[in-house]
């Protein structure tokens, strides 16, 4: 791991920073591989001139709806039933959805990884109320316009095995490392992975909810997967527009969860053949089940995530 000059970041605030200044800052920060270290977290350094850009300039609405998640954890379905909840009352026709024609990272941008990063103040005056964007950030790097907000923040996260396995091959399917599935492992553990340390991101987040449930709402990947109907109400009520009981009785709910299915979703072929951002859309969908990871994670290294989780989680309720 090489550590750079460090004095930059050191002595300049960020949001102290003009444009032109990025570049310096960003290559000031200790980097291992893609990753560079950033106020306790590893972020892919193509990403942080947007982490950066976000944190200075995104202005939150009380409408907002932001979606958050470390990757890997099912991002691209939250944003498909996200999007499908939000909008339901415009796309009662499911034969001519929008996700049957967009992958969900369309209808649900990046603010870090896209709209920020590609340009330092996007416009987003098109965007209609209410906002629906997504984020990797954690937590505690949020900005401080959606601290202060009381836009709704709904997180999701995932078994650590089940994930990492998930962002090992994503990782490699990209050629974004050349590390082998074992060095890969070690680093997770030592929270050396984009957006990680996982379970500081998890913690980020889990903590905000336990105070303040009535604006930041945990998922679970499990869970969804194993109550899909239960958790799409469940989110509908948390962003204030719960299903009628005509919508219930229509079978909507039902019909929202196999629209947003994996099964649905992966057939289709937009996410087939499509591309987004110079990503084909099939890297997303890999398996898209629990406890995968039985199928690579020797017993020795699924004994050492558990005995890092239980140590990381001791007493925070949260278990997976
Ligand atoms: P991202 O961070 O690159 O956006 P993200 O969507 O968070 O990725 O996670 C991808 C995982 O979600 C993949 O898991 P796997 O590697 O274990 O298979 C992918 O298959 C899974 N996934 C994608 N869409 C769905 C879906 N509709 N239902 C369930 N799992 C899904």
């Amino acid at each position: 791991m090489s550590v750079l000059d460090s004095s930059f970041s050191q002595h300049l605030q960020e949001d102290e920073l003009t444009p032109d200044q990025y570049g310096d800052f960003i290559s000031s920060l200790p980097t291992t591989g893609f990753l560079s270290q950033y106020r306790g977290f590893w972020f892919p350094t193509m990403f942080m001139q947007g982490v950066l850009s976000l944190q200075k300039h995104f202005q939150a609405h009380e409408t907002d709806i932001l979606m958050m998640t470390p990757p890997k954890v099912g991002t691209t379905w939250l944003k498909a039933i996200l999007f499908a909840i939000v909008n339901r009352k415009h796309h009662l026709d499911l034969q001519k959805h929008p996700l049957l024609t967009n992958n969900p990272h369309i209808l649900v941008p990046y603010l870090d990884l896209h709209l920020y990063n590609k340009k330092e103040v996007p416009d987003l005056t098109s965007f209609p109320s209410p906002r629906l964007f997504s984020a990797h950030l954690p937590y505690t790097l949020l900005p401080r316009s959606v601290k202060d907000s009381t836009c709704k923040i709904v997180y999701l996260y995932r078994n650590p095995k089940d994930t990492f396995v998930s962002m090992w091959h994503f990782q490699k399917k990209l050629g974004t490392t050349i590390d082998s599935f074992e060095e890969t492992f070690d680093k997770f553990c030592q929270g050396v992975n984009p957006f990680g340390p996982y379970w500081d991101h998890v913690l980020s987040y889990w903590n905000e909810s336990l105070e303040k449930s009535q604006r930041v709402l945990c998922l679970r990947y499990e869970e969804l997967k194993e109550q899909p109907t239960t958790q799409l109400k469940r989110i509908a009520e948390f962003l204030g527009c719960p299903f009628s009981s005509e919508e219930e009785t229509k079978g909507m709910v039902q019909d929202i969860s196999k629209l947003c299915s994996f099964d649905y979703l992966s057939k289709l072929e937009v996410n087939k053949n499509g591309i987004t951002h110079n990503m084909k859309n099939e890297n997303l969908f890999r398996r898209g089940e629990v406890g995968d990871w039985v199928n690579y994670l020797t017993p020795q290294m699924s004994e050492k995530l558990d005995d890092i989780f239980k140590e990381k989680f001791h007493g925070t309720g949260l278990t997976f």
